[in-house]
């Protein structure tokens, strides 16, 4: 985060946003203000790592060169902080202050890697709050010593699938939701499996698998994100804490055609799956649109991939999300159902495979109300369709979340941003949570 003086991605904006109202009078925590220089100096190591230079996204792949600077990053952080440093069996980063053994641990941290061309907020923001977060309590004085619980904070590996397809690895396999063998067939478009890449990353891809006795010592997990909607800048409110995740999920759409020249095949004779393809596209547009869902074929692969070649198959991802099972049922067997009907008039044939789910998450009432008593009480809480770590470990852990505004909602994109003050908002609003969660 810079002081305004830059704009590209990763540059954030001084002062607030652009066109939002005052902040409520909300406490300081949530006023924004003060917070720590330390937030700026670890934006300013963190933002050129994995940055394209074309785009000014990011490309930070999990098991990666970028993602092993992320790593080092992380390290270095922990380890300056005197927090004890340590990579769990599926190669999440943990930073301790406390007893890692001693149970009833209030955990905070996101992720460090992006989707492709991605932005420099998502993830990476949440991290370094979390570090930042502590110093701010240390400079409060607060009584961290003796801790009444251990305190930890997290990079979870391999969140947003970009090279392997499954959102979430590294959180799925703690939490025991995505098994060593379903993990061991991942493999990313060069065909280099998952534990390929760890190994080739100085991992032991042996050890994965399911890590029930560390979260059963995590007594709260907090998950600090940019908002990847606009909700708080309709409401001029800088933080807002989770309600619900989004049910979602990721399909595979196969269309196997005929390979043919593009110059002599006439049209009648042709099994032509990018037909197919793009009667699905607008096929799930329209269903999404009468169901008040969304639906996204943000990735293709082509072959042969030839300009003048009719491709033998054509594939196609499917994301789709929606606020109920119900409805995101009904859209994805709506698109499936007119993928199908177009198949049979184009004589195409078609493989549908489900690649992810993430049914939706209520985060836990008891800790969301607490996180808001402590802020001050008038919070917004508000739902999202994104999905994060914190969706997959609620599961196993009471989870909440705390959300920095986007005067954009912008996400996924070079263009993602949050204005200096509202993410030193997040900061002291986040120290307040952690004081109050681990200092009683
Ligand atoms: O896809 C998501 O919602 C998240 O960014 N992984
Ligand atoms: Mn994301
Ligand atoms: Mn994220």
């Amino acid at each position: 985060m810079t002081r305004s003086d830059g704009t590209g991605a990763g540059e954030a904006h001084g002062g607030s946003a652009p066109g939002a109202r005052p902040a409520t009078s909300a406490p300081a925590a949530v006023r924004g203000g003060g917070g720590p220089a330390s937030f700026h100096a670890m934006w300013d190591e963190l933002r050129p790592i994995g940055r394209h230079a074309d785009s000014g996204g990011y490309r930070r792949f999990a098991w990666t060169g970028a993602d092993a600077d992320c790593r080092a990053w992380f390290r270095a952080q922990a380890e300056s902080r005197g927090l004890a440093y340590e990579v769990d069996r599926n190669g999440n980063q943990w930073a301790w202050l406390g007893d890692p053994l001693a149970g009833d641990a209030v955990v905070t941290g996101s992720h460090l890697d992006s989707v492709p061309d991605g932005g420099a907020f998502d993830g990476p923001l949440g991290v370094v709050s979390s570090f930042a977060a502590l110093d701010e309590l240390r400079a409060r004085g607060a009584a961290l010593t003796p801790l009444t619980r251990p305190l930890a904070i997290t990079n979870f590996g391999d969140e947003e699938g970009a090279r392997f397809g499954l959102a979430c690895v590294g959180s799925r396999l703690a939490a025991g939701q995505l098994t060593k063998e379903k993990a061991y067939e991942l493999r990313d478009a060069d065909g280099t499996t998952l534990p390929q890449a760890m190994e080739r990353a100085g991992y032991d891809p042996d050890a994965i698998g399911a890590d029930p006795e560390r979260l059963a010592r995590i007594g709260a997990f907090v998950e600090l994100h940019v908002e990847q909607g606009r909700a708080l800048d309709l409401s001029g409110d800088r933080v807002g804490i989770a309600s619900a995740i989004w049910p979602h999920g990721r399909w595979r759409f196969d269309f196997h055609g005929e390979a043919n020249h593009a110059g002599t095949t006439r049209l009648v004779d042709r099994r032509d799956p990018m037909l197919t393809y793009a009667a699905t596209v607008l096929a799930a547009r329209q269903e999404a649109a009468l169901a008040g869902a969304v639906a996204t074929f943000g990735k293709i692969a082509v072959e042969p991939n030839g300009v003048n070649a009719i491709p033998s198959l054509v594939r196609g991802w499917l994301d789709s999300r929606a606020a109920d099972q119900a409805t995101l049922d009904t859209v994805v067997t709506a698109v499936e159902k007119a993928a199908r009907e177009q198949a049979g008039r184009d004589g195409i044939d078609l493989d549908v495979v489900r690649e992810s789910f993430t049914p939706v998450v209520e985060f836990e009432h008891a800790l969301r109300d607490e996180l808001n008593r402590i802020l001050g009480g008038a919070v917004p809480v508000l739902g999202t369709g994104a999905g994060h770590d914190a969706g997959i470990l609620s599961a196993a852990v009471p989870t909440a979340m705390l959300f920095v505004r986007n005067p954009t909602g912008v996400s996924h994109s070079p263009r993602e941003f949050a204005a200096e003050d509202d993410c030193t908002a997040g900061v002291l609003a986040l120290a307040d949570v952690l004081e109050g969660l681990a200092c009683r």
